[in-house]
């Protein structure tokens, strides 16, 4: 029997604040690593798991997507990381007993963190249509089951396969194949959720959707490095090392945000003794508080400031080699700029002229520049004119294609990209599924399929028989939250492959199924009949190394993700199904590797180069930052004219950005607690500015109902607390997954559809107020 953990959550005023803390990392970071490790898996076992992460034949660190650099120290990994592999090799159980002693509807009165405390799955679960509580179930018959009822669908694309970014490269190419040879493109991945914006932009103005600079590029050779809309020391805390390192040699940086995070003061390095015990580095040159979705107008600000200094000394400012050779859309956009009224952009930035001019001296004075953001960046109506404006920005000055300049947004889930790269898409070019039919012999599906939006819009309206989730929260992580509940019950299948239980595990209508489908997790061993094998990842800067598991498995009866799908392909097609071997690839992952070598361009001697026993694995081709090839509709890199725009806010509201703490992994909450800013105990709480609680009539401490209201309705977020918080006018902070529920469907970004998780209009009312 599972130990049962206590629900710790504090609410109102039990929860304790201070203020936000003014520098990252350091000892306190340490401790929380080594505790983490201890509680869930014993000193021992911890210590032997920690010391195999991101290590030249170890396994990848699950957490993140940050890349390891070239030299590797023997602890190569963050109090984040640390906590995401004691969280998966915890050696608490969640048993079939477990599931006979809590019912579906007493597990749904849990929150996040009591689900996941419970520890790992371990035998696949089946929840009778009608039933009260899972049971176990055998694989065979679980496999069997989900066939019989894709089969049973009178339309494939009434299927839906979700992915979310923990995924191997092969668990996610078996996945994407299998949709495809059922005939569906309907992929939706937690990418929809997260750098969609940042694809769209790119892949319209430099030809590739990704990132192109290396870790290198920012820790050897940028000059000026901007965090935008990003929090490294909570979310990417390796990447403050490389940032450091970065500033000791005389880098400048300088961060964009509306909350004055904590790595924007000083950096305590965990993995030096000066570090440790000295005052640490002073990361931050220039702090930027620019209100929430007001860097559109900052970016073009900045390219407006560039303008009127060439316009003063023609030929001093621009490259003007650079923009005559690569790039397009160049007078058109200038001429832009030149309209641009100053008082617009100090309005809608909120940041002033003279700061705006401040930065602008570093970065004339930066032979490279390199611009890294994340989620507060690509969660908004205009994020992806946002991104193109950066693009114009790096542009003007010849940023990208040379050592450390370059767009670099930072990925989230440690193989996001890599799933990408895999196929994961509901629009999958017509390059990919030609080279899948020429591999495979089928003919996959050409019409776009349903990303993460417009999967939920498909539920509530009835329209999804079978759901499929590769890892994830589906229900949690997505917005409106009881739209997507309620969605998801209309289904007639729920199926989760699943490491830990979760919200979306809970969710099975009166009428409907479920299936909790236990696998491995990248700790672990993985042995097949072809022995032991070995996954490969992506990371954020498009390195690709092989990661190989070393613990014993949570429990006898796990599988692998590769082996669950493929399993399932033998069930709908039969072990040979004409080139698609789902029994080869399931026993040596050498084959999938070898397949994806002839369907994805730069993967040549795929096995060979990404073997964990190669120190570093190899980097996918760069063409912008390699050799200024630009992969466009002209061939160039393309300068974009945007119209100027900021999110909208009536009287009385604020704009509220969903945000992570430091005690959690996207839906996965580990603790209570979020030192960084000073928040302890709970997660119900609402960051405001003094000023605007006190115009709202509220002060420090108060209970408050977080409303929005769109076309659709009033959403409420019910009884959270107002904490005073230095957040700009008109902006408020509370943390995701809790504020889902405030986000309506509707709210999605332009082009990328990606939910507006970081612009949502909201109300305060005090508890008990009419
Ligand atoms: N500890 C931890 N690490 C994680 C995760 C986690 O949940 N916990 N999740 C992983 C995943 S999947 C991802 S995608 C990444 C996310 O990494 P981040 O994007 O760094 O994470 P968020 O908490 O969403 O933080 C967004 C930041 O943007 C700021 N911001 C909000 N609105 C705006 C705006 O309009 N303009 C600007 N300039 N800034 C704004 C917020 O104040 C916040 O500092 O982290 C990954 N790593
Ligand atoms: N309001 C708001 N909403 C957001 C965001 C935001 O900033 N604000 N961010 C969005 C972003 S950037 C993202 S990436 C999404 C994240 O969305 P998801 O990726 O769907 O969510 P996670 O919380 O990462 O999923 C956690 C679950 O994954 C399972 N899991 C963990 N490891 C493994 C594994 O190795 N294999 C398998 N099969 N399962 C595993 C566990 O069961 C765990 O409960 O959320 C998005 N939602
Ligand atoms: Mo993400």
């Amino acid at each position: 029997m599972a130990d049962k953990p206590i629900e710790r959550e504090h609410r109102g005023q039990d929860i304790e604040t201070k203020p936000p803390k003014k520098s990252s990392v350091g000892l306190p970071g340490i401790l929380e690593s080594v505790r983490y490790g201890e509680t869930e898996m014993g000193a021992k076992r911890s210590l032997r798991t920690f010391l195999k992460m991101n290590q030249v034949g170890g396994f990848d660190c699950p957490s993140c997507a940050w890349p390891d650099p070239a030299e590797r120290k023997t602890a190569e990994f963050c109090e984040n990381g640390a906590k995401a592999v004691a969280w998966e090799a915890t050696r608490k159980r969640v048993t079939p007993e477990f599931f006979a002693e809590h019912s579906v509807a007493d597990l749904r009165d849990r929150d996040h963190h009591w689900l996941e405390a419970n520890g790992r799955l371990t035998t696949p679960m089946y929840l009778a249509a009608g039933a009260t509580h899972y049971a176990p179930i055998a694989w065979e018959d679980a496999l069997g089951l989900i066939a019989d009822r894709l089969k049973a669908m009178p339309s494939s694309d009434r299927a839906v396969f979700y992915t979310s970014g923990r995924a191997s490269n092969e668990a996610a190419f078996v996945y994407q194949l299998l949709a495809r040879r059922l005939g569906t493109n309907n992929l939706p991945d937690c990418s929809n959720m997260c750098h969609e914006s940042s694809g769209a932009a790119l892949s319209a103005t430099i030809g590739v959707g990704k990132g192109c600079v290396s870790i290198e590029d920012l820790s050897d050779f940028a000059d000026l490095i901007v965090v935008a809309g990003q929090n490294p020391g909570t979310c990417h805390p390796r990447m403050l090392t490389t940032l450091e390192k970065a500033k000791k040699r005389g880098a400048k940086i300088v961060g964009i945000n509306p909350l004055p995070e904590a790595f924007m003061g000083k950096f305590r390095n965990p993995q030096s003794v000066r570090g440790l015990a000295g005052t640490g580095t002073d990361l931050s040159d220039m702090y930027l508080p620019v209100r929430v979705n007001g860097d559109m107008a900052l970016f073009a600000g900045f390219s407006k400031a560039l303008t009127e200094r060439e316009d003063a000394a023609p030929g001093t400012v621009f490259d003007h080699d650079f923009i005559d050779h690569y790039c397009d859309g160049f007078e058109e956009t200038v001429a832009g700029w030149r309209a641009l009224d100053w008082e617009d952009i100090t309005r809608m930035s909120g940041i002033s002229r003279a700061d705006i001019e401040r930065f602008v001296d570093l970065v004339v004075d930066a032979g490279s520049v390199t611009v890294c953001w994340a989620m507060g960046l690509t969660q908004h109506r205009n994020s992806v004119a946002t991104i193109k404006e950066i693009v114009n920005f790096l542009l003007l000055r010849g940023n990208i294609g040379k050592p450390g300049a370059g767009p670099s947004p930072i990925r989230g889930h440690s193989n996001v990209q890599g799933d990408r790269t895999m196929g994961i898409w509901e629009k999958m070019p017509a390059w990919f599924l030609d080279a899948i039919q020429a591999e495979f012999g089928f003919d996959p599906p050409r019409e776009e399929g349903y990303d993460t939006v417009k999967t939920i819009e498909a539920l509530r309206d009835g329209t999804v028989d079978v759901f499929v989730s590769l890892g994830g929260n589906f229900v949690a992580a997505t917005s409106d939250t009881a739209v997507c509940e309620a969605g998801m019950a209309n289904c007639k299948l729920v199926v989760n492959i699943a490491t830990k239980l979760n919200r979306s595990h809970l969710c099975a209508g009166p009428d409907s199924e479920s299936l909790i489908l236990p696998c491995l997790g990248r700790t672990e061993r993985d042995v097949q009949a072809g022995g032991d094998q070995f996954v490969t990842v992506e990371d954020s800067m498009s390195m690709v190394h092989g990661s190989w598991g070393r613990l014993l498995p949570s429990s006898p009866l796990l599988r692998s993700e590769v082996a669950i799908v493929t399993g399932l392909g033998e069930k709908l097609f039969g072990a040979q199904d004409g080139s698609v071997d789902w029994r080869a690839m399931r026993d040596d992952y050498g084959v999938i590797r070898k397949h994806i070598e002839h369907v994805v361009p730069g993967f040549h001697a795929y096995n060979e180069r990404a073997h964990p026993s190669q120190r570093r694995g190899f980097m996918l081709p760069r063409g912008p930052h390699d050799s200024r090839t630009f992969n466009t509709a002209t061939g160039k890199a393309r300068f974009t004219a945007n119209t100027l725009s900021c999110a909208e806010v009536p009287e009385g509201y604020l704009l509220l950005n969903t945000v992570r703490s430091q005690g959690q992994f996207n839906t996965t909450v580990y603790d209570y607690d979020d030192r960084y800013r000073g928040i302890k105990g709970g997660r119900h709480v609402v960051m405001v500015n003094e000023a605007d609680l006190a115009a709202n009539g509220l002060r420090d401490g108060d209970m408050v109902d977080v409303i929005s209201n769109s076309a659709s309705g009033e959403r409420r977020a019910k009884s959270f607390r107002a904490v005073a918080y230095p957040t700009p006018a008109g902006c408020c902070a509370a943390y995701f997954p809790e504020a889902n529920v405030l986000i309506p469907l509707e709210a999605t970004v332009d082009v990328s559809n990606t939910p507006m998780s970081k612009s949502v209009p909201v109300r305060l009312e005090r508890v008990g107020q009419p």
